[in-house]
């Protein structure tokens, strides 16, 4: 097994490999930038880098610097967590160049699953269900006008390098359409530095399903069941859960199946998300694979009883897995609730500042991960998320009894969180009823 792992990344989900590898026996080095110097992650480390002031382009996206902390400290294998390098293909590259192990995809699944338009070619090749749309990309309005009146209004115009719903514009009627694909075309090239988009009918309503992959350097690919991350505020999840009651087994084996069919066409390797839209008539559709471990992967841990961090290591040093899709069993039902540090009454603003008493809930089946302390202060530089509470109940009745507890018992002062607002979620009839969908927040949460 690695003897040591840089962990190339902060906060919650630094901590959270931290304590995978120190549970496998592995050494860890932390970066961090010189405004997370208190930050838990480097504490909890065996060794601590600084590599860059905070701007995260100068320091957690500065493949150079991590590089060279890696060797330095003679790291075999890197982490790159989720967000930041997750998904760069310059630092795949750097890693092989170097003689460092990155846990995770390999450079040419992170190329080719990056690119949305190519990604869809290949699941329409492997005979995986994608949106009715284009089949090529394009930057020319007038050509992508053709493929919105072939399949019919309304569309999403989506960016190729896009994704997680960037670049994304919703198009009801035909005169809208010119004029919305070329600012969507805009917002591509400035974010991305592309401007090639693609077309795809829109699903009205559905349900953002994601099934969790593990697939190791042996061929062997198996599916961990799916996540239900369809309440999402402009893009950003909110609360997750698993498994998604509209499912059941037979549909969730298909589902799961096609799932590994997609990772196969890839020759996919490590942990990866494949996600599709469920619609009301339980139809479903590849949308994106997400090369990367997510944010919400605990509630796949609580129900499946896998740890994934450890697995993603464990398939890195090229050991072979040690279940079979028949070894998976769904055991109650988990839920997430992202706690983020902002102003929900103040149209979400961030909330920075000095944590001056927390307490965390506790209890059977409430697992809290979260690098805050009391005395900590968010910087206002990164994303406003702190932590996430996960639950599990023996069914989804107690898993939201469960979750209104934990939120009743969590102290956290000195800043404005959404504690409220999921609590708001959680009281609201229709997800009481679990009639939710992806329009759920918009519709129901912001009268
Ligand atoms: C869609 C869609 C409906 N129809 N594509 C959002 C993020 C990215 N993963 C893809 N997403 C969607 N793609 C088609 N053809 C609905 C979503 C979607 C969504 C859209 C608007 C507001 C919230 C949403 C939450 C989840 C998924």
């Amino acid at each position: 097994m690695f003897k040591k792992i840089l962990i190339a990344n902060r906060g919650e989900i630094a901590l959270r490999i931290i304590r995978a590898c120190k549970e496998l026996g592995i050494k860890t080095v932390a970066v961090y930038s010189e405004i997370d110097e208190d930050s838990l992650h480097v504490h909890m480390a065996d060794e601590a880098i600084c590599i860059g002031p905070a701007i995260s382009s100068k320091s957690y996206l500065n493949i150079k610097n991590i590089i060279s902390a890696a060797m330095i400290t003679k790291s075999e294998a890197i982490h790159p967590g989720y967000g930041f390098l997750s998904e760069s293909i310059q630092l795949a590259k750097m890693c092989k160049e170097n003689g460092i192990k990155l846990i995770g995809p390999r450079e040419e699944h992170i190329k080719r699953m990056g690119d949305k338009a190519e990604a869809r070619k290949t699941m329409i090749k492997a005979g995986v269900p994608v949106v009715p749309g284009s089949k090529d990309a394009t930057n020319d309005p007038y050509k992508a006008l053709e493929v919105a009146k072939e399949i019919g209004f309304p569309v999403m115009i989506k960016a190729v390098s896009g994704g997680g719903g960037r670049g994304m514009r919703l198009v009801y009627d035909e005169k809208d359409f010119i004029n919305f694909f070329i600012m969507a075309k805009s917002e591509s090239k400035a974010a991305f530095d592309d401007d090639s988009m693609y077309v795809e009918k829109y699903i009205e309503e559905p349900r953002h399903i994601e099934f969790q992959i593990l697939a190791d350097e042996h061929k062997n690919v198996i599916h961990l069941g799916e996540r239900d991350c369809s309440l999402q505020r402009r893009n950003q999840k909110v609360l997750e859960e698993a498994p998604c009651s509209l499912i059941d087994d037979t549909l969730r084996k298909e589902m799961g199946d096609t799932a590994i069919k997609a990772a196969k066409a890839v020759g996919y390797v490590s942990a990866g998300t494949i996600e599709f839209l469920l619609d009301k008539h339980k139809n479903y559709y590849f949308i994106e694979m997400n090369t990367r471990i997510q944010v919400e992967h605990p509630i796949t841990e609580y129900i499946t009883g896998i740890d994934l961090i450890k697995e993603q290591i464990k398939i890195a040093y090229g050991e072979k897995l040690k279940f079979t899709q028949e070894d998976i069993k769904i055991n109650g039902h988990a839920i997430e609730c992202r706690i983020n540090a902002e102003d929900t009454n103040n149209n979400f603003a961030p909330s920075p500042g000095m944590i001056t008493d927390y307490f965390i809930p506790g209890g059977n089946g409430i697992r809290m991960d979260s690098h805050i302390y009391s005395g900590y202060k968010i910087p206002s530089t990164y994303d406003s998320m702190i932590g996430k509470l996960i639950v599990w109940g023996k069914d989804r009745q107690e898993a939201i009894c469960r979750m209104k507890r934990a939120l009743d018992e969590m102290v956290i002062i000195g800043i404005h969180t959404n504690i409220d607002f999921q609590r708001e979620i959680l009281n609201h009839e229709k997800f009481l009823k679990n009639e939710i969908d992806t329009s759920f927040i918009g519709k129901e949460m912001m009268k």
